[in-house]
């Protein structure tokens, strides 16, 4: 028997796995020609109420609105005044600038860590103005944006940046690692993906009480291959949840391209099809269509219609943080390849092209938003940057994360603070 089973085996192909690669390594000429870049404005859109399998082919498709001439085409179209449409590009040359000083300040020794969100504003800033003030943001560590558009001081994220006296989260975090109740925007966790249930679960305490704030959550293509995603989509898709999930599809995690995450397979909008709710794959350089699809979804879940996951195909311009190197894994000329543009560079075009922009005007802005980063840095700096010292007691380590603190925390807060007497007898900070 078992030499037969051999002799049958011995005519099988060998099994052999497939380890996806990516296209361009550095030094790698890069084409960009395989990608689908649809026309502006053919996409259809579907009723915010429709049943989920009407989304199903804009899952492998692209909303776009703004066209190779700057217009806004199609039924995408949010038709956003154009008072709101400079306001949505100042927040996003404001957030372009706060990167690009917090990132030297990083360079300067300043703090120890930074990341930028250059070419991705639009996923941001674009859908939080789709949203309410009250909706509760549960973003990843790349939505500076959020803050920005909710109006979040930038004193209040540089002090956080720097852990120093006056961080409201007193020092306990990773620089960037923002909180901010004040507007909405949930803790950002370092473990990836932990906050899609956090918004699901938020969302469903939000019905169950009989409340009308939904959740919108923002995930890396990267970490949808965490479980938290699917089990935040299944639990959403069950309980049909008022919740928004969006990923940005950066086609980087690190030094990771999208293919470990099975980009390789099928789009990342496509996984809501296996759940049965409503998917939309969208531009993620384009601000009207993000507007448009963030606003489409929050009216949906409004509506009790259902979660929507948001695919936003975009490109990480730059390093992954300041603790990164991209040019050792990918090729220099993909950022300039990238056929879907520049966010910023896309949306002061079609204001240009409508009349309700200018060159000049643009320089202008860019000046004065410089001007009010260096003013809010210098502000911050009095209040001490990161390395100068401790700026923070010990014993607040222990604090804030029980209403009454438990015998066994009383006990290691009272261990650390007397060693630390211990070791530096000069300190102050305990
Ligand atoms: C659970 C977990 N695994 C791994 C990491 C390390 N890590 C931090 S960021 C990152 C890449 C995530 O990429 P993506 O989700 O695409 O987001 P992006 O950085 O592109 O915005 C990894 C692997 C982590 N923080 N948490
Ligand atoms: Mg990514």
């Amino acid at each position: 028997m078992a030499e037969h089973d051999a002799a049958t085996r011995q005519n099988r192909p060998r099994l052999s796995l497939h380890v996806p690669e990516p296209l361009f390594r550095p030094g790698d000429k890069v084409d960009f020609t395989h990608l689908v870049i649809p026309h502006a404005g053919l996409q259809p859109r579907p009723d915010e109420s429709c049943h989920p399998r009407e989304t199903f082919a804009l899952c492998t498709d692209l909303v776009r609105v703004l066209d190779d001439d700057h217009q806004a085409q199609g039924p995408w179209n949010p038709r956003l005044a154009p008072d709101q449409l400079r306001r949505i590009l100042r927040e996003m040359a404001l957030i372009r600038a706060f990167d690009s000083r917090m990132y030297r300040l990083q360079r300067q020794g300043k703090t120890s860590f930074y990341l930028k969100c250059s070419g991705e504003e639009a996923t941001s800033i674009a859908a939080t103005h789709a949203l309410d003030f009250e909706d509760m943001i549960f973003p990843s560590y790349r939505q500076q944006g959020c803050l920005i558009a909710r109006g979040y001081p930038l004193v209040d994220m540089i002090n956080q940046i720097f852990s120093n006296r006056a961080d409201k989260l007193k020092g306990r975090q990773l620089p960037i690692l923002y909180s901010a109740k004040s507007v909405n925007f949930f803790t950002i966790s370092g473990n990836l993906a932990t906050q899609l249930p956090q918004a699901t679960g938020f969302a469903m305490a939000s019905a169950s009480r009989g409340d009308s704030k939904i959740a919108v959550g923002w995930v890396g293509e990267g970490s949808t291959a965490e479980g938290d995603f699917h089990s935040a989509l299944l639990f959403a898709a069950v309980y049909n949840a008022p919740v928004i999930f969006n990923i940005v599809n950066n086609q980087w995690a690190i030094s990771s391209f999208s293919g470990f995450a099975g980009a390789e397979r099928a789009t990342f909008a496509a996984r809501a099809i296996g759940y049965g709710i409503a998917g939309l794959r969208v531009d993620g350089n384009d601000v009207l269509a993000v507007y448009a699809a963030q606003r489409w979804a929050a009216d949906r879940a409004r509506a009790n219609a259902g979660p929507t996951l948001i695919e936003y195909f975009t490109f990480r311009a730059e390093g992954h943080s300041t603790s990164d190197d991209p040019t050792a894994y990918r090729s220099a000329q993909e950022g300039v390849e990238w056929p879907l543009g520049d966010p910023i560079a896309r949306l002061r075009d079609h204001l240009i092209a409508i009349g309700e922009w200018s060159i000049a005007q643009h320089e202008s802005m860019d000046g004065e938003l410089d001007e009010q980063v260096k003013t809010a840095t210098r502000e911050a700096e009095k209040n001490g940057i990161l390395g100068h010292g401790l700026h923070q007691p010990d014993r607040t380590m222990f604090e804030d994360v029980f209403e009454d603190q438990p015998w066994h925390l009383k006990e290691q807060a009272a261990q650390a603070v007397h060693e630390r007497r211990v070791k530096y007898p000069d300190g102050d900070t305990a």
